[in-house]
């Protein structure tokens, strides 16, 4: 499918997925919703695809929000209709069984941090700028922001971020926990691809029921997750990839996984 706001580039079992405005900082306007939920749909499915990196066009910005100009005439039936479609593409892609990483390499705010928190993780760039300015709008976030964060962060960081409206830069979510590492700009992007080219030489099967065990453990009470995380042990050793795995150790050569 061709997009009007997203470059899609895949090579080596890795898709990079541009969100590209570039002249609005990369705001998601309901056309650019629309597009992400088709795009991650055709990735969730197509199987030259096994990891999936989310970034955004230049120098500036990987999201900065919602769009402003679009929401500023919405009226309360409009807001909460644009609120429930940013939530349920965001859900999709939280949702995918491929692993995805976002590779931020500008302001990522308000819907634009959204978004980097709906992926798996986080790279960010010496330069990113993250937070949540919805009040400065007088507004709230409205994509799954407060829900993701305060899960992720807890809610006394949580609180001061979204009540404040104020930006911080890349190292200290680092030290957040809500950036795994940061990089110098330039060298963002092929440490992301780097670090997803290794999990997509890995066995496509177990990452998928890995991810699926994280984050539904986290909704579940511990002995119940770690049924859960039983269960899906013992289904990948009835896979390709387990056999593959396990004989590529005993004879002592690289596995090569064939499964997605
Ligand atoms: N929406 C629309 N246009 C934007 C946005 C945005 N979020 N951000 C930047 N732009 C546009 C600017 O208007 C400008 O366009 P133009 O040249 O036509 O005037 C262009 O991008 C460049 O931006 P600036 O000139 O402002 O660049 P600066 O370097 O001076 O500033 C900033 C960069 C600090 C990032 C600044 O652009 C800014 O503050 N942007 C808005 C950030 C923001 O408030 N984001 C949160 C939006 S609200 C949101 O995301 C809610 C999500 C949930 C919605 C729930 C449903 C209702």
């Amino acid at each position: 499918m061709e997009f009007k706001n997203l470059l899609l580039e895949i090579s080596e079992s890795v898709a990079v997925l541009t969100v590209n405005r570039p002249q609005s900082l990369n705001a998601l306007n309901s056309e650019l919703l629309n597009e992400l939920e088709c795009a991650f749909y055709q990735l969730e499915l197509d199987p030259e695809v096994k990891v999936l990196v989310v970034t955004g066009a230049g120098e500036k910005a990987f999201v900065a929000g919602a769009d402003i100009k679009e929401m500023a005439t919405m009226t309360p039936p409009d807001a909460h209709r644009f609120a429930l479609k940013g939530q349920r593409v965001l859900l999709a892609l939280e949702k995918m069984k491929k692993p995805v990483i976002a590779a931020v390499n500008g302001y990522a705010l308000g819907g634009g941090l959204e978004l980097a928190l709906a992926c798996d993780f986080l790279y960010a760039s010496e330069s990113a700028k993250l937070g949540f300015p919805e009040v400065t709008l007088g507004i709230m976030p409205g994509f799954g922001g407060t829900q993701n964060l305060a899960r992720l962060i807890g809610p006394k960081r949580a609180n001061e971020l979204i009540f404040s409206g104020k930006m911080i830069p890349a190292q200290k979510a680092e030290g957040w926990g809500v950036v795994n590492e940061v990089f110098p700009a330039q060298e963002l992007l092929a440490k992301t691809l780097e670090c997803a080219r290794a999990i997509a030489s890995q066995g496509t099967i177990g990452i998928g029921y890995a991810k699926d065990a994280i984050a539904h453990g986290l909704d579940m009470a511990k002995e119940d997750g770690f049924r859960y995380e039983a269960a899906l042990f013992g289904v990948l050793f009835g896979t390709a990839d387990q056999k593959e795995g396990m004989a590529a150790f005993v004879e002592k050569r690289k596995a090569n996984f064939r499964s997605n």
